[in-house]
């Protein structure tokens, strides 16, 4: 089943030459209105009349989360503040996160993909969806809220965590869709296995699942223990949030919604464009977005693109599930960590040696994250009240920067093992 047949099913010679004609407009939207685009585009000497067929992309320069970066926090936006109706925000590498806007035309496109994404995992105006991704600055919830709304569905806004009280609710309100990161989901059903109850209690038939990688292995046991049919979705807040891409149940790959997104593979070192079937760097350029474009977004995630048919009908291109990434960043329960975060953290605070370690593991299907720090010399006499409060300071500031809880364990000074080329900050024990 379709939500938008004539796009999701578009002959592909039609599709490419909708995406030029957007893909101009775009590059002369952000040429005029912003000038970090103007600048970057001017260096190469290119200008938006150079674009005249799809393979024209290539000149253009790449965006990085480096850049949004420097343009915090509205710089990039190609319209003034009056026309932006939302703001979301996601992890930057550091302590400022990356910001996004939208336009209320955004919204709606947003719900258009969206709406999209949920017909593709088994949603219909008749499902009782239960979200329990993150309401907030977080794209996951209130951006499929919006898309569970456009299909006409009935939404269930719990956001993440409560968990039984997700699992009293699913019951009493009949919920048949679920909506959350995988490893919730498991979490869920672990907690459900707990609780003696019968699973027949439960309507549940779909999961809609993203927002972190996850393995085929992990698909199989999230659909035997909850007994449903879960569909994997990706997106990212710089190119529009959750709605970039999905599976449909064919569970071959995830169709990119390509009349909003061009997507294009390349190696992540030379920054070549790879053919189909080549495993490289996924980047988009957003074709219809308003208040926030993106030229040639470099996502550091890895995946591999087919324009092989798909049994469902649409035409769009497939990517794989995402392989991995190009830098550090890593997801933990659903929020997006770089270790320089935490090192910048713990920069500020003083009193401790830039030395640490974060261990991350997976216990009872529920992400943790350890932080072992390294005292300074002079603080490793000091008293213990001194000790817990600094282990309190840390704890809070993670928590307020990162948006995530950690266990902070300060260790001796010395004590962390030191390394002649690339430090390694990060033990990731959980398997995935
Ligand atoms: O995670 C948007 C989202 C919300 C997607 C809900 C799906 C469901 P960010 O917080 O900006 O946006 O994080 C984006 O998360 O670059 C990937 O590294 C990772 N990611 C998102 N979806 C998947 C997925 C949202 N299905 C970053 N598989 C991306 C693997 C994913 N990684």
């Amino acid at each position: 089943m379709y939500w938008n047949e004539h796009f999701e099913c578009m002959n592909r010679e039609e599709l490419k030459e909708l995406q030029l004609m957007r893909l101009k407009k775009i590059v002369e939207r952000v040429f005029f209105n912003v000038p970090f685009y103007r600048k970057k585009f001017q260096e190469l000497g290119v200008e938006p009349a150079d674009i005249k067929s799809l393979d024209d992309l290539r000149k253009l320069p790449f965006t990085t989360k480096q850049d949004l970066r420097d343009n915090y926090p509205f710089g990039m936006f190609t319209v003034p503040m009056s026309e932006i109706v939302r703001v979301h925000a996601s992890s930057g590498t550091t302590g400022k996160p990356t910001v996004v806007g939208y336009t209320r035309e955004d919204i709606n496109t947003w719900a258009e993909v969206l709406a999209r994404t949920l017909t593709c995992g088994g949603t219909t105006k008749n499902s009782v969806i239960q979200i329990a991704y993150g309401y907030g600055l977080f794209t996951g919830g209130l951006g499929i809220h919006y898309g569970a709304e456009r299909v006409g569905a009935s939404v269930i806004p719990m956001s993440a965590g409560n968990t039984k009280r997700q699992l009293m609710l699913m019951k009493d309100f009949g919920t048949n869709v679920l909506a959350c990161t995988p490893s919730y989901a498991l979490y869920l059903a672990e907690t459900l296995e707990k609780m003696d109850w019968d699973r027949d209690k439960l309507k549940l038939k779909y999961g809609i699942f993203g927002a972190e990688p996850w393995s085929e292995r992990m698909r199989q046991e999230i659909e035997k223990r909850l007994q449903i049919s879960a569909i994997d979705i990706y997106g990212l807040s710089e190119v529009i949030g959750p709605g970039v891409a999905s599976e449909c149940q064919g569970k071959k790959g995830l169709h990119i919604f390509e009349d909003h997104f061009l997507p294009e593979i390349i190696d992540p070192v030379t920054g070549e464009s790879l053919p189909f079937g080549e495993k490289g760097e996924l980047v988009f350029t957003t074709l219809t977005k308003e208040g926030f474009p993106v030229i040639r977004y470099r996502t550091r995630d890895i995946s591999i693109m087919t324009e092989e048919p798909c049994s469902c009908g649409r035409t769009h291109v497939r990517m794989s599930k995402v392989m991995g990434r190009t830098d550090d960043m890593m997801v933990i329960r659903g929020v997006n960590v770089f270790p320089t975060q935490v090192e910048a953290v713990l920069l500020e605070i003083g009193e401790i040696e830039p030395h640490y370690l974060l261990i991350v593991d997976r216990i009872g299907n529920l992400d943790s994250l350890e932080i072992q720090v390294e005292l300074s010399s002079s603080m490793f006499s000091d008293k213990i009240k001194g000790l817990e409060d600094l282990e309190r300071k840390i704890r809070s500031r993670i928590d307020s920067t990162l948006g995530i809880s950690a266990k902070i364990k300060l260790v001796e000074p010395h004590s962390l093992p030191r390394s002649e080329g690339k430090a390694q900050r990060v033990i990731d024990r959980r398997k995935i």
